[in-house]
């Protein structure tokens, strides 16, 4: 995922780069023709609030930032396609962003696509306004308590006439398809279930109720609700509408007192049960026909209007059942206080006895499908599942309303801004044809450029208030015509940039097929997991979309129906360590702890111990980091393997800078062994086969074998960073603890046994070694090799990324894995002794052969135990 441009370098960047790019040079060894690109997601807010507060032009203030993250990006040792990166414009050398004329004329050519096909269309709706950046929002940026995802400010519903993109057509495809990406753990559990759940199917039905006045003159329309469980309509008590149903919205007009509870709704607590009873009208349950003896059809059913039915999901109105339904039971008992509940529904083993819920007794809801009870009429008995499908079609039966139905909690994306740093949406809207699409030629539709002066305090779209520009012929009749001012959400802009790096110079079209085709889906993807369901929502959308048009027409082949991403890495945050004084909670900037015994910081001040905590970066904690500072201090490489072994990718990565100490002594262990192995003099000496190596020599020889086998299952496939580096120290340590022979320049005599390696092997190991780790420390390996070649430069040349990645001597594995192996054997959690076994450890599992291991080793014990 590409940065936002702020300006500075954080620790998560470092982190996601960091992974990205020793996957890139990984793949690059094996000989995989890598893309690994690199561009800035360069529209938005924040340029332009900078202008607003700062009178810079918002283009040069964002050009500034990408110069600046540009140059620590690079300080990372991050190997970027750098062509892809920069493209000519006009002669002048242009970063790879999406504010850049080149590149958002083909995000208008997409919405233009879009609009062909009637998928962006522009409609009056109640709409999240966001009063604090005075801007709409789509409900994907609208966090669960009603605020915004950026500014933080509550979010207002206000009715406005706004563009939209119709999301809701690919909604089927968006969760089937979930299942591809579910394959093989290809992306993370957790955002494929977000994504489900944020796409929201529900499978209910639709059934009405009539509508009664009380006097029995006024008629009302009769009210639909949307209901999962139909099974549950014998327990129905009451009918709750939302405060925008039209019949709420009717009767407000007459009773200021409705009207004063509506307006007060929005400042009471996100999960209120305030209801208000409506006067003088009452509900019927339709199945008052089906009422016996043992039924409970209540009747008439009182009718609310409430905050807690959504305007916007199902039909606006909830058939209240109190005995199967938490929310139904919260309200009930704040409404009606201690009066009776009913409950329909008993457990799936139980007798179809019905009870009645009593405060303090037992009053608990039973939200569980079962079986129906009693008060079910002719349904009693029935299991929920049937219950609810006969239902339905006895009401039906009836003449009755009552259909299935499926409902989503997926809207139609809205991707209006009423901002001036973005994406103009290229349209004219024209009296006499409506609104005009800007033919293609025309494109791009350039944003004016601006002096400070006309950005007016925050807020406000500055496009309104520029006759120069909002005034244009109708592209279709040429008459005086105005421009739409709007501009896109910037999630639009990187709903497709990807696809742009396969093709990035291309005037004529987003991405020419041939491109698309060859290099799309995106083979693995790293990101944070906050884009979830926003970027990767509109990502697969727009991608999906996209292939449906002569951009991509194979959407990456059948077994990916137009998805963009096939592998996903999320990555978790990193936190940085925070102080705190124990006396008033306030966070210490770091002046104000005294470190000099790091084992027993102080606070300054008071001498007291600082409560200490790892929490997410931020400036009011005073507990970030510079990236800058610490590749300053200890090197891009060792900074690198640092964040990759202090937790795995998907977790939360405490920053304890200290710690990197341990991967430099490793670092200059695996130094120390290069210069060993440089000294080996392995023209004179060949690697002894399998069969003839010591048992010093098996040992390491295997070990290596063992680390390239899992460090590339590491890379490839289960993306465990942190165990790359644990497996890598290992076999330093190894190296370390053996004597290259024969050694140049060396009168010493032979090294002990135990210790002496034949040095073609030895350097051979090292050079392993190396190869493994330069994806992680890449300047640093690529000196040693430099180094290695001093002696082995007739098998080593040119780059170490040149080189390959090892692979497994699955010869030698086989030959040395049948020998003896040395093996720790325990009783009971207890060492006895260590012994060599001279069974191959794959035969183990054969049949019996567990047994006769056992009987070994127990004779073994029954040996030493007696030799004692
Ligand atoms: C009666 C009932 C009985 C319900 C019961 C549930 C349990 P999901 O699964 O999320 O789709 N509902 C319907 N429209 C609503 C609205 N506009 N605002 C708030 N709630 C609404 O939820 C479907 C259930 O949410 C529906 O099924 C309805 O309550 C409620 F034992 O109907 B149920
Ligand atoms: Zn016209």
């Amino acid at each position: 995922m590409f940065p936002y441009p702020s300006g500075t370098l954080h620790l998560g960047h470092l982190r996601v780069y960091t992974i990205s790019d020793v996957l890139a040079r990984f793949k690059h060894m094996q000989g995989h023709d890598v893309i690994h690109p690199m561009g800035w997601d360069a529209f938005g807010l924040p340029a332009e609030n900078a202008a607003i507060e700062r009178g810079v032009d918002p283009a040069q203030w964002t050009v500034q930032n990408i110069a600046k993250m540009k140059e620590q990006l690079s300080a990372m040792n991050g190997r970027w396609d750098w062509d892809r990166y920069i493209a000519l414009i006009d002669n002048f050398v242009q970063e790879f962003m999406t504010c850049d004329l080149s590149f958002y004329k083909h995000t208008q050519r997409i919405f233009l696509l879009l609009h062909e096909r009637g998928l962006a269309y522009q409609a009056e709706s109640l709409v999240n306004y966001d009063p604090v950046d005075q801007t709409v929002l789509a409900n994907e940026q609208v966090d669960a308590n009603g605020f915004s995802w950026r500014s933080g400010a509550k979010v207002e519903k206000i009715k406005l006439k706004q563009w939209f993109l119709r999301i809701t057509d690919f909604k089927e495809a968006l969760l089937n398809d979930l299942e591809i990406l579910g394959q093989d753990n290809k992306w993370p559990e957790r955002v494929l279930s977000q994504q489900q759940n944020w796409l929201g199917k529900s499978q209910g039905a639709k059934i009405q109720f009539q509508v009664i006045s009380n006097a029995g003159e006024a008629s009302w329309p009769a009210v639909e609700t949307f209901t999962t469980r139909a099974d549950t309509l014998f327990g129905v008590q009451y009918l709750a509408l939302s405060l925008s149903h039209p019949i709420v919205t009717r009767m407000a007009k007459l009773l200021p007192e409705l009207q004063a509870f509506i307006d007060d709704a929005p400042s009471l607590p996100p999960d209120s049960k305030a209801g208000f009873l409506l006067p003088g009208i009452h509900a019927q349950s339709p199945l008052s026909g089906f009422a016996g003896p043992t039924t409970k059809v209540q009747e008439p059913l009182p009718v609310y209007a409430t905050p807690y039915v959504l305007d916007d999901y199902g039909s606006g109105a909830v058939m209240g059942v109190p005995g199967h339904d938490s929310r139904d039971h919260a309200f009930w008992r704040e409404n009606q206080g201690s009066k009776p509940i009913l409950t329909v529904v008993g457990p799936s083993d139980g007798s179809p006895a019905s009870s009645f819920l009593v405060p303090g007794e037992n009053d608990e809801v039973n939200e569980s499908k079962g079986i129906l009870t009693m008060a079910s009429g002719p349904f009693s008995g029935l299991a929920s599942q049937d219950a609810i499908r006969q239902i339905i079609s006895a009401l039906q039966q009836q003449g009755l309303y009552a259909e299935h139905t499926d409902n989503w909690r997926l809207r139609d994306w809205l991707i209006s801004r009423q901002r001036y740093w973005g994406t103009p949406i290229p349209i004219v809207h024209c009296e006499s044809c409506g609104p005009v699409p800007v033919p293609t030629a025309d494109l791009p539709v350039r944003l004016p450029q601006l002096e400070p002066g006309q950005f007016k305090g925050r807020g406000g779209n500055p496009l309104d208030s520029i006759p120069d520009w909002v005034n244009t012929p109708c592209p279709k009749c040429q008459r005086p015509a105005k421009r739409e001012t709007d501009t896109m959400d910037t999630f639009m802009d990187s709903s497709w940039y990807f696809f742009r790096f396969a093709d990035p110079h291309n005037k004529e079209d987003p991405v020419s097929p041939e491109a698309a085709d060859a290099n799309l889906p995106v083979d693995l993807y790293v990101g944070g997991v906050e884009h979830a369901i926003l970027h990767l929502l509109y990502a697969r959308f727009i991608s999906k979309f996209l292939a449906t048009t002569r951009l991509w027409p194979s959407g990456g082949g059948p077994e990916n129906r137009g998805e963009p991403f096939r592998r996903l890495i999320t990555q978790g945050m990193v936190h940085g360590r925070t102080y705190t004084d124990p006396a008033t909670g306030r966070f210490l900037k770091p002046e104000e702890v005294d470190l000099s015994e790091p084992a027993s910081p102080k606070v300054r001040a008071t001498g007291e111990k600082p409560n200490v905590s790892f929490e997410k970066m931020s400036k009011s904690k005073h507990n970030g980091v510079d990236p800058g500072d610490t590749i300053a201090k200890y090197g891009a490489d060792a900074t690198r393997a640092h964040m990759l072994f202090q937790a795995p990718v998907s977790e939360v990565l405490e920053w304890e800078e200290d710690r990197i100490v341990g991967i430099q002594r490793w670092l200059n262990r695996v130094w120390r062994v290069t210069h060993e192995a440089s000294a080996c003099k392995p023209n004179e000496t060949l690697r002894p086969a399998p069969q003839d190596m010591s048992d010093t020599e098996a040992e390491l020889w295997l070990m290596t074998q063992k680390t390239i086998e899992s460090v590339t299952t590491s890379f490839s496939s289960t993306y465990t960073f942190n165990t790359v580096i644990s497996d890598l120290t290992k076999l330093t340590n190894a190296l370390a603890s053996v004597t290259p022979f024969p050694r140049a320049g060396s009168s010493t005599g032979r090294p002990p046994a135990d210790k002496a390696v034949n040095s073609r092997l030895f350097a051979e190991a090292t050079s392993e070694l190396l190869q493994m780790l330069a994806p992680v420390c890449p300047a640093f390996a690529e000196e040693c090799w430099e180094l290695l070649q001093a002696s082995q430069g007739h098998v080593l040349r040119g780059s170490i990324f040149k080189s390959g990645f090892p692979i497994v001597d699955e010869a030698a594995v086989r030959v040395l894995s049948g020998r003896d192996q040395p093996c720790a054997v325990q009783v009971n959690g207890k060492l006895r002794f260590a012994t060599k076994i001279p069974v191959p450890a794959a035969e183990l599992l054969e049949d019996g052969a567990e047994k006769s291991l056992e009987n070994w080793v127990v004779s073994k014990i029954l040996l030493t135990e007696e030799g004692k």
